[in-house]
């Protein structure tokens, strides 16, 4: 269904990107009226009306996974591109991160419960002497919308606490956020860690952050970098080989 719903329409104009767009509109184009007033008010960051609205689909039959797609994860993708583009800030994106949790309360227990076979397992922390979560937060979250065990180790994590995590869980991926000029080297040194130990290669790794680019995270010997929660999916997918779809983000 084209945007019918007139305030998502004015939402859906600050993507201007034409991939972006693109893929964005037939994740919106994928859903009806509801799923447009759902992914407005994600934008908006109305977490009554997303309550609301999340049991009222789950009540009408919907599935769970059309409802996070068509709904709350097209409402994210919005998000996080007028975030990029400096056009809402942190305020509002953790407004809208409270709107997706109210949504994700209800969907949450029907998605683990379908036993859908997850897409992979990541443990992902902010690295040593860094207390920075924002980020790490919202990347989890479209992480876990996009079918993806997500194990979150927190803040401040040490070397050991990834290969730990890591090897507790039988990761896939090793993701690593740092938003501090003094801490994105602990990025390149968790990984050292990891060769040291001779288990570099049983894992893919990526790092994000807002000072960290893809320069640097070569430079660290890195797999994988993303610039914001969408390229995060992305990339996480693309590494472990799965087939990219909307719900990428
Ligand atoms: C909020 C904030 C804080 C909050 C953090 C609250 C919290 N719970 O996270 C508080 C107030 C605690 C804080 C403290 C400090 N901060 Co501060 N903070 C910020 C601020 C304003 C926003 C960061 C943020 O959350 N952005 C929003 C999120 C959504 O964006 P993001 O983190 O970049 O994440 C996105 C991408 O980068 C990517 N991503 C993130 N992680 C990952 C990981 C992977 C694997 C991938 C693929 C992608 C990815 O996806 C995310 C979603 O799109 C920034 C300014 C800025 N513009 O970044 C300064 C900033 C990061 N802080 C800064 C500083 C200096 C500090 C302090 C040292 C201040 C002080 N003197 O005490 C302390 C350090 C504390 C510590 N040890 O960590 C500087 C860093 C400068 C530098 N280059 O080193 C900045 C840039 C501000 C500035 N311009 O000076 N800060």
């Amino acid at each position: 269904m084209p945007i019918v719903h007139e305030g998502l329409a004015r939402e859906f104009e600050y993507v201007t990107r034409e991939d972006e767009r693109e893929m964005i509109l037939a994740q919106i184009e994928a859903g009806d009226a509801l799923m447009q007033q759902m992914a407005y008010s994600l934008i908006t960051g109305d977490h009554h009306a997303i309550d609301e609205l999340t049991q009222k689909a789950l009540g009408e039959g919907r599935e769970a996974n059309d409802i996070l797609d068509e709904g709350l994860i097209a409402g994210m993708a919005v998000v996080g591109v007028k975030f990029r583009d400096n056009i809402i800030f942190v305020p509002e994106v953790l407004i809208a991160a409270r709107a997706m949790k109210a949504g994700m309360a209800h969907i949450d227990p029907i998605l683990s419960a379908s036993g859908v076979e997850p897409v992979g397992t990541a443990v992902f922390g902010t690295v040593k002497g860094d207390l920075h979560d924002i980020g790490k937060n919202l990347c989890i979250m479209m992480m876990r919308g996009a079918g993806f065990i997500v194990h979150d180790l927190g803040v401040d994590t040490k070397p050991d606490e990834f290969i730990e995590a890591a090897d507790e869980n039988n990761a896939d991926l090793v993701m690593m956020s740092a938003l501090l000029t003094t801490t994105m080297p602990n990025m390149g040194r968790t990984i050292t860690a990891f060769e040291d130990m001779g288990i570099r290669d049983e894992y893919k790794f990526m790092t994000g952050g807002a000072s960290v680019t893809q320069e640097f995270a070569d430079d660290m010997g890195a797999d994988g970098y993303g610039d914001n929660a969408i390229s995060c999916v992305a990339k996480a997918k693309e590494l472990i080989g799965v087939a990219q779809t909307a719900r990428s983000g």
